[in-house]
């Protein structure tokens, strides 16, 4: 998407197919399109130089990524313009093992968007040259999350496996180490590769986000897969979950929420959640306990217009 112009694939033709140019036409009155959304197109669809074609139509979307916005949180067009992503498979969640350290804030935080949208979460611990993954594991020791590991001398087959037949977006903070992998996938991309400054934090070069065809992989028939890369998008926004939903990203803690009283919101003003017992008896970590909490605080500020990573500071993993 570039300035009111769609850059739309045809299905089922190759990567050599022409690229078609679209506009949005009248009729489509104020939907979005968005990365992702499969369209219906008329007009010129040679994909000839200057050829200009119309998107008429949005198909029903299989899944939906909402990024953070403090305004218009509250118009129904404002909701819709905030959709970053349109029928992902794939939520990859980037995340350095060290500079910048590893924010399990941030992942937890993006497992619950990534359960709530129907995505699959696939963890993709960047920076294996510099620290081990044993923390970060660790904290998710009680969850089924797929992960894998990535250093700069090492292939990607791992990875490129998981991505093969799918639609993956990526998201990670600045310096994670996320337009290098970008550039590793796709060598034709030309991602901008930044510089981790000293509060770990790179500088930011693009704000929307973008299709890419994975390339074949020599040998290997089967579709490789696109990843969509997210470079303005730095979290998720959760006001539109449930507390009953956020739990669905801690499933290590849903047992535990068997004996609380009807109607427990299960933070840490209730006094009989019975969420506290589960810890105290072993059942999960205390430190997913208090990150689902914060989690749960953090919707209620979610019209606070700091960005959502620096409204609760507090790391499940620092101090550990
Ligand atoms: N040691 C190490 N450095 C990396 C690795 N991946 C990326 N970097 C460096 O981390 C910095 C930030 O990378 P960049 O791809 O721009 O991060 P982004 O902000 O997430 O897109 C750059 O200096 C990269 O060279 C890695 O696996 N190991
Ligand atoms: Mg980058």
């Amino acid at each position: 998407m570039d300035r009111g112009r769609y850059t739309c694939v045809l299905p089922d033709v190759g990567p050599d197919a022409p690229l078609v140019t679209a506009m949005r036409a009248r009729e489509l009155g104020r939907k979005s399109v968005v990365v992702g959304d499969r369209v219906g197109l008329v007009g010129d669809t040679s994909g000839a130089d200057g050829a200009l074609a119309r998107i008429v139509r949005i198909a029903e979307r299989t899944s939906v990524l909402r990024r953070t916005a403090d305004d218009d949180e509250n118009t129904a067009e404002g909701r819709l313009e905030r959709v970053v992503v349109a029928n992902a498979d794939q939520l990859v969640i980037v995340s350095a093992l060290a500079d910048p350290p590893p924010r399990t804030g941030f992942i937890d935080r993006c497992l619950v968007a990534a359960y709530d949208a129907d995505i699959e979460p696939l963890l993709c611990l960047t920076k294996a040259d510099l620290a081990g993954p044993e923390q970060v594991l660790g904290y998710y020791a009680e969850l089924e999350l797929p992960y894998v590991l990535l250093r700069p001398d090492a292939d990607l087959d791992a990875l490129r496996d998981l991505l093969a037949g799918r639609v993956s977006v990526l998201v990670g903070h600045s310096g994670v180490g996320k337009s290098t992998l970008v550039n590793r996938l796709v060598p034709d991309a030309d991602r901008a590769v930044g510089v981790v400054s000293a509060i770990g934090r790179g500088r930011h070069t693009s704000t929307s986000a973008v299709a890419l065809r994975l390339p074949p992989r020599p040998g290997v028939g089967t579709d490789p897969g696109w990843i969509v890369d997210t470079p303005g998008v730095r979290s998720f926004g959760l006001a539109h979950v449930s507390a009953d939903s956020l739990l669905h990203g801690f499933p290590d803690l849903v047992e535990g929420t068997v004996d609380c009283p009807a109607n427990c919101q299960h933070t840490a003003e209730e006094a009989d959640c019975a969420l506290d017992a589960w810890v105290a008896a072993g059942k999960a970590d205390e430190r997913r306990l208090a990150s689902y909490r914060r989690l749960l605080a953090s919707r209620s500020g979610e019209g606070d217009s700091r960005e959502p990573d620096q409204r609760n500071p507090g790391d499940p993993l620092e101090g550990s």
